[in-house]
């Protein structure tokens, strides 16, 4: 029986488990990335394994998300993680590099390689065949001190892709047309795996639009086959060396298998606030637009550029729109200096912003009240543009470009010209912004430069006999780590500050619950399904951990952020039935007796009781051989610490 890709990749780097489906496996890591929001965490954390020297063929630290420096926060913390990647033997991307993964594409990432990222977009690495994963920043510590990465042997999709884009349709539609299919929870536990004549006529950085936001699936990842337009992708970085040929095999089994015929697919658009509620643009043309926002690791390509610049040539944004464009790496935005594409941007009236996440995370550019903004990013959760009641349409480019210019959303089709496009046979080159480690014999000398905003890891302790306390809060479906802990201007220079971070918990769904929750001293919280969607920021369950939240109790979880949880040494449950979600509410006291005999007995099924309505709960408690222990230990970081300890 042949192997599909995903399999080939997993089964040359799996370290640990048997290769079976379902099972949990162990895979050697070749290369991380971090970024600094969620990279200040993942070196306080590889600090305290006590590893000198990065155990991977590469490790990058890149600077992207928090760069406004509104304050001496982001600054510092900077300044922290360069120290760190320079004794510690990585590489590390200057903030006005780029956006991590458009960086990691154009400058590391080699095929067959695995790579975690603390950033649920890493997936963007499928673009070139990598198998590339988001993962939280004590996971990606954990591999940069040499240890194996685990995941659940995944379900693999196929999506075979057949014929060609048409003209002013784009790889964005293709993403959106998969969610619009299998929704934001359809992807947990499966990596989506594209083949098919379609590939083809994909470039790589078209490619890496559709792995990215497959991030937006809940998928583990999503990659692409390595063939010719990969190689003359890495020829054209300078990069041809690290080239292989990659593919499935011919009789591959699939677990599920879905097609798209790309010459039938039309423009579509993500209304808000879930990327998966698509609409086509001929539903919402005409629709009178406030902002345009172009840009983010889902849309930022020298490529994307061009056809945004090919749109605004000799044309002017509409006098009641505002439009920003930040190009995605500093690659991209000197080549589009060089060629003048970006001479007829500005000459348009676009707002050109640093080569980052910019807007994308809410880093300034926020919506009017009640503003409808079009944006090519990957994520129109609420309140992630930094206005509670902005209205975020997801979208192409393409579509963007020209609804800034006409003021209302557009159907790019109705261009009349046409646009062509060569991929360079030549990128700019220079890697000035990328500082190297300091060299072995040096290390020790440098000094790690320590800022007052950052603040140790929270306390944790072993998972106590029984759990009883009340219920802190109560939250529905869908509920995103936009929600759990919001970014933002305001609170994203928080990010290495746990107790201060804290304080803006949940507070989208409920003001009062870091309060309430400090008061109560020790919690549960109840949720609903896919509890835990979107990005890979730890600080998602290290903030509920500071808050004293002892299990999370769901119909489902997110894969992140239930691995986050369990990283955080907080029990992961859900309902044996879902209709028991109905039967407790916020308030009420609850108890998990004997917990910790049970999980150490590996009991799948425990008992939740409801001692306010007097009555009992069935919740399971899947945990495995790993997963188990370091729930015992009180979270990843105590697991590792021991497991060093004993060698
Ligand atoms: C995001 O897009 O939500 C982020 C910001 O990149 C996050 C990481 C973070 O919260 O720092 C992600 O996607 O993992
Ligand atoms: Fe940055 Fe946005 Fe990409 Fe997250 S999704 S890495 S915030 S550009």
């Amino acid at each position: 029986m042949g192997l599909t890709l995903t399999e080939k990749i997993l089964k040359a780097h799996v370290v640990d488990g048997e290769f079976v489906k379902g099972n949990e496996i162990g895979i050697r890591i070749d290369q991380t990335l971090t970024q600094d929001a969620t990279g200040t965490m993942a070196y306080l954390e590889f600090e305290a394994m006590g590893v000198p020297r990065v155990r991977t063929e590469r490790s990058v630290a890149y600077i992207d998300h928090n760069t406004l420096q509104s304050g001496f926060e982001n600054a510092d913390d900077h300044r922290f993680i360069g120290s760190c990647a320079k004794k510690h033997g990585i590489y590390f991307s200057r903030p006005g590099n780029g956006i991590c993964h458009q960086v990691h594409l154009e400058r590391f990432g080699a095929p067959g390689k695995t790579l975690i990222g603390s950033d649920s977009h890493t997936p963007t690495g499928g673009g070139i065949g990598m198998i590339a994963i988001g993962a939280g920043g004590l996971d990606v510590a954990v591999a940069m001190g040499g240890g194996a990465y685990y995941i659940t042997y995944p379900k693999i999709v196929k999506v075979e892709l057949t014929g060609a884009l048409s003209p002013w349709v784009s790889a964005k539609d293709v993403i959106l047309e998969v969610l619009r299919r299998l929704s934001v929870k359809g992807g947990v536990g499966k990596v989506i795996e594209y083949c098919g004549e379609g590939v083809k006529s994909l470039s790589v950085p078209e490619r890496a639009t559709i792995t990215n936001m497959g991030a937006e699936l809940g998928a583990t990842t999503s990659i692409f086959p390595s063939d010719e337009t990969t190689r003359q992708f890495l020829k054209a970085q300078k990069r041809e060396d690290v080239y292989v040929p990659l593919a499935a095999d011919a009789d591959a089994v699939y677990d599920e298998e879905i097609k798209i015929d790309l010459s039938a697919l039309e423009p579509l658009a993500a209304c808000p606030h879930s990327p998966d509620n698509v609409k086509t643009a001929s539903e919402l043309s005409g629709m009178k637009i406030d902002q345009v926002c172009i840009g983010s690791c889902t849309n930022s390509s020298l490529m994307d550029m061009m056809k945004v610049a090919h749109i605004l040539k000799g044309r002017t944004v509409h006098p009641d729109v505002s439009l920003s464009i930040a190009p995605g790496s500093k690659q991209v935005l000197n080549m589009l200096a060089q060629n003048g594409a970006l001479s007829i941007m500005i000459d348009a009236g676009a707002r050109i912003l640093e080569s980052a996440c910019g807007p994308c995370i809410g880093m300034g550019q926020s919506p009017n009240s009640g503003g409808i903004s079009l944006r090519t990013f990957n994520r129109n959760f609420l309140g992630r543009s930094g206005t509670k009641d902005g209205q975020v349409y997801l979208v192409s480019p393409e579509l963007a470009a020209i609804s800034a210019v006409n003021g209302v959303f557009t159907d790019p089709r109705t261009i009349e010209d046409k646009f062509e496009f060569e991929m360079p046979s030549e990128f700019v080159i220079n890697d000035n912004m990328i500082v190297p480690p300091a060299p072995e014999s040096e290390m020790d000398s440098v000094e790690i430069l320590r800022g007052p905003n950052i603040k140790p890891y929270p306390e944790t302790a072993p998972l106590v006999e029984s759990i009883e306390c009340g219920c802190s809060l109560k939250v529905g479906d869908n509920i995103t780590t936009d929600h759990i802990m919001p970014a933002g201007a305001k609170i994203l220079p928080l990010r290495s500050n746990i107790p201060a971070i804290s304080q803006h918990c949940f507070t989208v769904c409920d003001e009062n619950f870091p309060a309430r929750a400090k008061e109560m001293g020790k919690s549960i919280i109840v949720g609903g399904s896919n509890y835990g969607q979107g990005s890979s920021r730890e600080h998602a369950a290290l903030a509920p951990l500071y808050l004293g939240v002892k299990a999370v109790i769901v119909k489902s979880f997110a894969r992140i952020h239930r691995a986050n949880l369990i990283n955080a040494g907080i029990l992961p449950l859900t309902f044996v039935n879902e209709a028991d979600y109905d039967r407790i509410d916020q308030g009420d006291e609850l108890a998990l007796m004997n917990v910790r005999a049970a999980v150490e007995a590996g009991e799948q099924q425990l008992v939740l009781t409801d001692r306010t309505k007097g009555i009992e709960i069935p919740v399971l408690c899947e945990l495995s051989g790993r997963t188990k222990d370091i729930i015992l230990a009180g979270g990843l970081l105590d697991y590792t610490r021991e497991a060093l300890k004993n060698g």
